[in-house]
């Protein structure tokens, strides 16, 4: 497969470097909006976007709240609510600074026991509408408010604060961030590398709530804990030192099971009328918790992951085996079987874990 373990540490380092090269360029704090400081000059935005942990269910509660270049409140709110079943939301405000931060209430869909949540669940983001007025909130952002506020009340400028949190965030889940959208631009329910860490990330804590209530009518209550906790041990120093919230990650992340949590969320869709490819979360959990995601390991743990379609040599597949992760045989034949009499038999070898084949 792709990557290694080396690799992240390599991302690490110029991760780093990247950082320092930040924290020494923008001294001066703040932010520089557009806007200055004064900043009563007015802008007109279609704010719109997702609230998912699964996607909240219509009802929801939304507030927006504007905030100023210090990220304190000026006491200008916008109230509304989702009118369907697929988290989405749009109101258009009017807004003398570019920072927003959204708090959102209600009910969702939970991908990981297919079933509606029993209590209402809060999440939250910090955004900056300058970078566009889609903005997504979902529990990577939640988990990001605080720190960003904590960041940027220092020496970082919004953006390097908020990526900062980022990177922080993803470590934690061991996934390198290279190539990864802002957490206010992901959606659980596309495809793409950025959309299936959200996945896996929601579903992990999905997990541990999970795992962690004491009967399914608290696994909101529980999710709202963890969340909380992970909130505050990670506000002053951007790590995750609580060991039993470690631990808990890595059990959940090995057993998820990617599938039907891809399943769950295709037939809820389905359900509510719209089809979609949901992203592929298998590759962002650690099937053997070695603290290497799927994607960037040599083991597989045991289950398929689509990689690609043969097409050549073609081959109507009746059985398929492996001996290690790289070795297998598929046997099969040449066309589908005729109606009468044996068609050709044809037997393909790969020693690449099923990206080619060969006789
Ligand atoms: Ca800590
Ligand atoms: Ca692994």
């Amino acid at each position: 497969m792709k990557a290694s373990k080396n690799l992240f540490h390599l991302f690490s380092a110029i991760a780093i470097v990247g950082i320092l090269l930040i924290f020494f360029s923008c001294g001066g704090g703040g932010g520089g909006s557009g806007n200055g400081n004064g900043g009563e000059q007015s802008t007109n935005y279609n704010l719109n976007g997702l609230i998912q942990k699964g996607p909240f269910t219509g009802g929801a509660t939304i507030t927006i709240q504007e905030l100023d270049e210090n990220l304190v409140p000026t006491g200008k709110t916008y109230n509304t609510v989702i009118n369907d079943d697929f988290g989405g939301f749009s109101i258009p405000v009017t807004l003398s600074h570019k920072y927003v931060e959204i708090i959102a209430t209600g009910y969702y869909y939970d991908e990981v026991n297919d079933n509606l949540s029993s209590s209402t669940l809060t999440l939250r983001t910090i955004s900056d509408l300058s970078t566009g007025e889609s903005v997504n909130i979902n529990i990577l952002t939640n988990l990001a408010r605080e720190r960003i506020i904590n960041l940027a009340s220092s020496v970082f400028s919004f953006s390097a604060a908020t990526h900062q949190a980022q990177l922080e965030i993803l470590a934690i889940f061991n996934i390198p961030p290279w190539g990864v959208s802002n957490f206010d631009k992901m959606d659980i329910s596309s495809p793409g590398d950025s959309n299936a860490i959200l996945l896996a990330i929601s579903s992990i804590l999905q997990q541990v709530a999970t795992s962690n209530a004491s009967s399914p009518s608290t696994i909101v209550a529980e999710l709202s804990q963890t969340l909380s906790l992970i909130i505050s041990d990670i506000g002053f120093d951007g790590i995750l030192d609580n060991q039993q919230y470690i631990d808990d990650i890595s059990m959940a992340s090995q057993i998820l099971n990617p599938f039907k949590i891809k399943d769950n969320l295709t037939n809820r869709y389905s359900q509510l009328g719209q089809s979609i490819i949901p992203p592929d979360v298998e590759n962002y959990l650690d099937c053997d918790r070695d603290g290497i995601v799927n994607i960037d390991d040599t083991d597989s743990c045991g289950f398929w992951v689509e990689i690609a379609e043969i097409t050549s040599p073609s081959i109507y597949i009746r059985n398929i085996f492996f001996i290690d992760n790289n070795t297998g045989w598929i046997v099969g034949a040449k066309q589908e079987p005729p109606a009468t009499g044996e068609p050709e038999q044809r037997i393909l070898k790969t020693t690449d874990g099923g990206y080619t084949w060969g006789k």
